[in-house]
């Protein structure tokens, strides 16, 4: 439909019709970044699941490929569901995914490559002998599903994790293998948390707590942390904790158990529209790589009409914060500058109350990194000022639905995106400052959607949460815009948020960018660049496409 055309973005994943959900089985073979996605190839909406398929050389151009897997068994003819790749030290590639068979149970599959001289891994083999797990007494035939890459056991087996639940309590199921077709299951869980519901797509991987960098999965050590990951299926955000493996009995537990996996008040990869990510360590650079489904936030008649439903994420970077050692940091991965054409610096003192037009020419495809000062004066006065209320504890992104209209001192002081000339339509993603009852400063990074589009038939939340800023930094934010997503990375992707956006009038070259400084009383600098993007070229398959 050439009306929502537009919508269509051009640096993203993207099947070329229909309907895409969970990233699966991520990894790198032969030189080549493979990535199989949830896809129903018959309509723009969820079912009918199989496996999509496509390769990259970076992460950022891509070939599509036939499909993997279809749902040609009775142990996955309702559907080839999520699942992860697990390459073994002599270089062989296993499979293994969630069947949900002809009678809707959920089971375990085990799958390979029937060529690993291929290094598009187009042919997919499904172990004769599936499934090779199948709920087991205790769990309901529903609530199974989505098994992790296998790390090694001290004793050298394999061991995995599968999501499920009892009652209300989301949990975390161990299993050790050698063959990957027979599987012993550990008496412990690796962990489960009260009323969170379902645990979906569990990502379980080691950090380093000293350096920048990614572990393979099975490393471990004094200087490793473990995250856990889990999908909550009852509220649809992605909740990690950092925390300690115990390899002995396959359990961990959380740093700190008043943000566990999955509390309202843990850490969320993402407080935007991000669901069912997976991590897979890239061999290839050294660094864990997170992928995530985004999926619509209009209705699913308008995806039907455009003919396509969701992107996935840029795939992004992901450590361990060595400065806070708290939180995960992540960042979209550097190949992605491969697509920055021209840019501009700007270097600007926003007085309070200021909207700027930031002259870019077309707005729909940016790259922006800027760096945020608050004028010591400013901040010195609003600390020394005893009428300014302690708001932090009671103050959220969302609050009221207000969001970036609610002002302070301080701020709020940020970029409006995808805006309209008369800000009509505009999408802001700023800092708010406010200060707590201890007369300490609380950052928070949102992104607030509400006036992104005039449209009545999409979703447009304000999105949010603090964001750790530590002494002597600036307060910084990258942003990604892509028509109708943008990605939002604070204070080095300490807190991050995507959102999709649907505007109807800031579109091609009436698509606009502001940077703002709503406070009401201090001024700040703004010092950032903005890039035009390029496309990234995702094309059909065909030999030439993957050809050197
Ligand atoms: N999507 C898959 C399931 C998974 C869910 C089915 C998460 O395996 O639990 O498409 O989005």
């Amino acid at each position: 439909n050439s009306m929502l055309s537009w919508q269509r973005t051009a640096f993203h994943f993207q099947p070329e019709e229909n309907w895409m959900n969970d990233p699966n089985g991520p990894l790198f073979y032969k030189g080549w970044y493979h990535f199989f996605y949830q896809y129903n190839p018959n309509a723009a909406v969820w079912g009918d699941i199989v496996w999509g398929h496509a390769v990259s050389r970076d992460l950022i151009h891509w070939v599509h490929l036939p499909l993997a897997m279809v749902a040609d068994q009775w142990y996955d003819s309702n559907g080839v569901w999520t699942g992860s790749a697990t390459i073994l030290p002599d270089g062989s590639i296993v499979m293994l995914y969630t069947g949900s068979t002809d009678k809707a149970v959920q089971v375990q599959n085990l799958a390979y490559p029937e060529d690993l001289n291929d290094p598009l891994l187009l042919k997919w083999v499904k172990f004769p002998g599936n499934p090779v797990l199948v709920p087991p007494p205790g769990i309901l035939p529903k609530d199974f599903r989505d098994p992790t890459t296998a790390w090694k056991t001290p004793e050298g087996k394999w061991r995995i994790t599968i999501g499920s639940k009892i009652n209300k309590t989301g949990i975390s199921l161990v299993y050790d293998t050698t063959d990957f077709k027979t599987y012993e299951k550990l008496d412990s869980l690796l962990h489960g948390v009260p009323n969170t519901g379902m645990w979906e797509c569990v990502d379980f991987y080691p950090v380093s707590k000293t350096a920048r960098k990614g572990l393979d999965t099975s490393v471990n050590g004094p200087d490793v942390k473990h995250i856990v990951k889990a999908s909550m299926d009852d509220t649809r955000f992605d909740h990690y904790a950092v925390g300690t493996y115990f390899e002995s009995n396959g359990t961990w537990i959380p740093d700190d158990p008043s943000i566990d996996v999955g509390m309202s008040s843990s850490l969320r990869y993402d407080y935007g529209k991000f669901y069912a990510s997976k991590t897979f360590y890239d061999q290839n650079k050294g660094r864990r790589i997170l992928w995530s489904w985004i999926g619509e936030s209009d209705s699913e008649a308008a995806d039907v009409q455009k003919g396509w439903s969701s992107v996935q994420g840029i795939p992004r970077t992901v450590a361990l914060d060595t400065k806070t050692g708290k939180n995960l940091v992540q960042s979209p991965v550097e190949e992605i500058k491969s697509l920055r054409l021209s840019s501009k610096k700007f270097d600007l003192e926003l007085s309070p109350g200021s909207v700027i037009p930031v002259d870019v020419g077309t707005a729909t495809q940016l790259d922006i990194e800027a760096e945020f000062e608050i004028k010591k004066e400013s901040l010195d006065k609003f600390f020394g000022d005893a009428s300014v209320v302690a708001e932090a504890e009671e103050f959220s992104c969302e609050k009221n639905g207000a969001g970036s209209t609610v002002r302070n001192a301080l701020g709020p002081f940020g970029f409006s995106v995808l805006a309209t000339e008369s800000l009509s339509e505009q999408t802001p993603v700023y800092f708010y400052i406010a200060k707590g009852k201890d007369s300490k400063l609380k950052t928070f990074f949102c992104t607030d959607t509400s006036r992104s589009s005039v449209a009545n038939d999409v979703i447009k939340p304000i999105y949010g949460s603090v964001v750790p800023v530590l002494k002597g930094e600036k307060l910084t934010m990258r942003i990604l815009v892509d028509h109708s997503i943008v990605e939002a990375f604070g204070q080095g992707g300490r807190t991050c948020i995507t959102s999709r956006v649907y505007p109807t009038t800031a579109i091609y070259g009436a698509a606009k960018l502001f940077v703002f400084n709503n406070a009401l009383d201090a001024t700040v600098t703004a010092s950032f660049k903005v890039w035009q993007m390029n496309s990234a070229f995702i094309h059909p398959y065909s030999e030439e496409a993957v050809r050197a």
